[in-house]
């Protein structure tokens, strides 16, 4: 095979491109690494890494650009983006720490509200004795991609009684699975709702009032996905009615999160600031060399995105 170098370009607006400099640079099959913005000649440039927004004109830098990748699991930055012509291969990150980080993620904040552990910690501020009772609790997962299946097998196998959405149906172990056929019987059993849904056209919105009256009375969602799943003004209102009891959100429709945002202050909701599961570099930049090489070698590229589906 011809081992000629691949040039690359980093454009990354919320994390630090020098880890993934370094690190690609190491490797024999990597030419120039670029991070944008820059100056610099980009007409070799065959990849593109990318983690959120790219900033306009960049595709037009590149006229011998061949493949995409995000640097993490969700592509919407790119399905959404005008510039990117339809005919290149777009990529993601489908990698085993991502999925570790995400299912310890929403571990944690199932068994914080299982176990009543903010009420816990303020008892504690005023030494408070009160023994709050916990009971099972049936979690529903929708999306049963790459991180929702992994999330699920593990909730199985901490004896949680789990469900499970999805486009087209699984079949998965000790998981009850269900399609859009069957949606209303999933969300009506549920008492923890996690999203881990991509955004696309179809699940934009789809954390609504209409789907939070499905879900059982007391239900707590944790959204770990996108922003745009959610109407933050429904969830706000099924709170302070109670037919919500709680929410933990890692994602936002607009991120930072505005200081004016009335869920910064809401009572019954956790924010964490978009760190449910962050890209591992070392581990990605392995799976984004192994696609490099078969890019060398005309063979199909790993982890592409299905451009009519939006995922
Ligand atoms: P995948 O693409 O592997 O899985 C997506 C799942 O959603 C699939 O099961 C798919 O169904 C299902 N799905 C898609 N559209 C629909 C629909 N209209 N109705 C029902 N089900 C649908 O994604 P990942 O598991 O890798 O990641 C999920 C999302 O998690 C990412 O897109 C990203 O937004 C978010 N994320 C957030 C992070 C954070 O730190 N907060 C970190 C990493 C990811 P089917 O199987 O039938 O195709
Ligand atoms: C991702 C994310 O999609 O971190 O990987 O949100």
């Amino acid at each position: 095979m011809d081992q000629q170098k691949v040039d690359i370009l980093i454009s990354s607006s919320v994390w630090d491109p020098r880890p993934w400099v370094e690190g690609l640079s190491k490797s024999s099959w990597v030419g120039n690494v670029h991070v944008w913005p820059t100056e610099a000649d980009l007409s070799n440039v065959e990849a593109l890494f990318v983690w959120k927004p790219l900033a306009d004109g960049v595709i037009d830098r590149l006229p011998n650009i061949k493949w995409i990748s995000s640097l993490g699991a969700g592509v919407d930055h790119l399905m959404t983006d005008s510039q990117i012509p339809r005919h290149i291969s777009i990529t993601r990150i489908v990698d085993p720490f991502l999925a570790r980080d995400m299912t310890n993620y929403v571990i944690m904040g199932l068994m914080m509200h299982q176990r009543s552990m903010l009420s816990h910690m303020k008892h504690q501020k005023s030494k408070i004795w009160e023994r709050i009772t916990y009971k099972p609790l049936k979690v529903g997962v929708m999306g049963l991609g790459a991180l929702g299946r992994h999330l699920s097998e593990k909730l199985v196998s901490l004896g949680f009684e789990v469900f499970g959405y999805s486009r087209t149906r699984k079949t998965l172990d000790g998981v009850t699975c269900y399609d859009e056929t069957n949606r209303n019987t999933f969300l009506s059993q549920t008492e923890v709702l996690v999203n881990l849904l991509p955004v696309t056209p179809q699940t934009t919105d789809i954390l609504d009032a209409s789907l939070f009256q499905k879900l059982t009375k007391g239900a707590f969602l944790i959204n770990v996905a996108r922003g745009n799943h959610l109407v933050e003004n429904d969830l706000m209102e099924a709170l302070d009615s109670e037919h919500l009891s709680g929410a933990l959100l890692d994602v936002f429709r607009d991120e930072p999160l505005p200081i004016n945002n009335l869920l910064w202050e809401h009572p019954k909701v956790t924010i964490t600031p978009h760190v449910a599961s962050v890209t591992t570099p070392s581990s990605a930049i392995a799976l984004l060399l192994d696609n490099l090489k078969r890019l060398r070698g005309k063979e199909p590229l790993l982890h592409t995105v299905d451009i009519r589906k939006g995922y």
